[in-house]
């Protein structure tokens, strides 16, 4: 596991490999993983068989903001707000805002909705918003390590999901950012802002949107130097579930669990995340409107649920993850 990336990478912006070095070795167990990021529609599915009301879309709890004014305990969630005019990226609050009102039935805020996105993935889900949809289909989130795993589509060491190339024969292969980051994005790659599911080539596992579009939530705590302490080891750690909690220095205060893929946000100037192997965090309870999900299932719950012994789409892969094999939920 690990991202390389060119050696100026760590000078711009977000620094996107420091904290996904040393690159190490783990082995993963088989397992099924859904296609796609979890779409509107599926999430809708979901609400309308359980009743249930996600994290942004509760009223904020005194006692979890002490010393907060009332008027300030809306229902809300963060929503990618660009400035108009270009700005230093030292600060991301000049373009994150915490909208009073945005869910995933109003992504942008109120005045928005999801009419005709029943294939855009769901966004603005919370971590345990994603846990409890995973619980409802008997499914999980995977591991930060399954992750990468299924997004390497069996290739080791190459810098993207596809290969080694950001545009093979001049072509999109994922939804990310172009323009002047972050007051413009020219939509080059054929969306300006977020996608339907499964508008690029899947990777070599059939699996779509591994990189860009939406980030994914993993069930890994984030720790900045996990990847030094399990390389420490000096042994291959087998299913590796992360560190026991979280710590992100940048922000020592918050639970953070790990991110991976990137986003339509994504670009060369900043954060650079389409790299695979490259890591993102996100505190638990906060949703956006560039973050989604999608669920993996142990072997033996899918042969057990499809009562059935054939395997399907099995991939024997040798590389980074030796012995292992992905299962593809189809
Ligand atoms: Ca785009
Ligand atoms: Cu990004």
């Amino acid at each position: 596991m690990g991202a390389k990336g060119p050696p100026d990478l760590d000078e711009v912006g977000m620094k996107a490999t420091r904290d996904a070095r040393p690159i190490h070795r783990v082995y993963v167990d088989g397992f099924y993983m859904d296609r796609t990021d979890v779409t509107n529609k599926e999430f809708d599915s979901f609400v309308k068989a359980t009743g249930y009301v996600t994290v942004a879309e509760r009223k904020p709890r005194g006692e979890e903001f002490p010393g907060a004014p009332p008027q300030n305990l809306v229902a809300g969630s963060v929503v990618f707000s660009p400035p108009d005019h270009a700005v230093l990226l030292d600060n991301q609050f000049q373009w994150w805002t915490y909208e009073h009102g945005a869910n995933w039935r109003h992504p942008l805020g109120p005045k928005s909705d999801i009419k005709g996105k029943d294939n855009f993935p769901v966004v603005h889900i919370a971590y345990e918003d994603a846990e409890a949809y995973s619980k409802w289909t008997r499914k999980r989130l995977p591991t930060e390590a399954e992750w990468e795993f299924a997004a390497r589509g069996g290739a080791a060491g190459t810098s993207f999901v596809w290969g080694d190339e950001f545009r093979p024969d001049g072509k999109w292969m994922a939804n990310t950012h172009q323009g002047n980051f972050p007051n413009q994005d020219t939509g080059d790659d054929g969306y300006a802002g977020i996608a339907p599911v499964a508008q690029y080539m899947p990777n070599a596992y059939g699996l779509y949107d591994m990189a860009g579009n939406v980030w994914q939530w993993t069930s890994d705590w984030y720790r900045e130097d996990y990847y030094r302490l399990l390389a420490a080891t000096h042994i291959v750690t087998r299913n590796p579930q992360g560190p026991d909690s979280s710590f992100d220095p940048s922000e020592p205060n918050q639970s953070k669990k790990v991110l991976r893929g990137g986003s339509f946000l994504c670009t060369d100037q900043y954060c650079s995340r389409y790299l695979v192997g490259t890591r993102g965090k996100g505190e638990v309870s906060t949703g956006t409107n560039h973050l989604g999900f999608r669920c993996v299932m142990a072997r033996q719950t899918w042969q057990a649920r499809s009562n059935r012994s054939e395997l399907v789409d099995e991939h024997h892969v040798s590389g980074s993850a030796k012995h292992s094999s992905v299962l593809l939920l189809r």
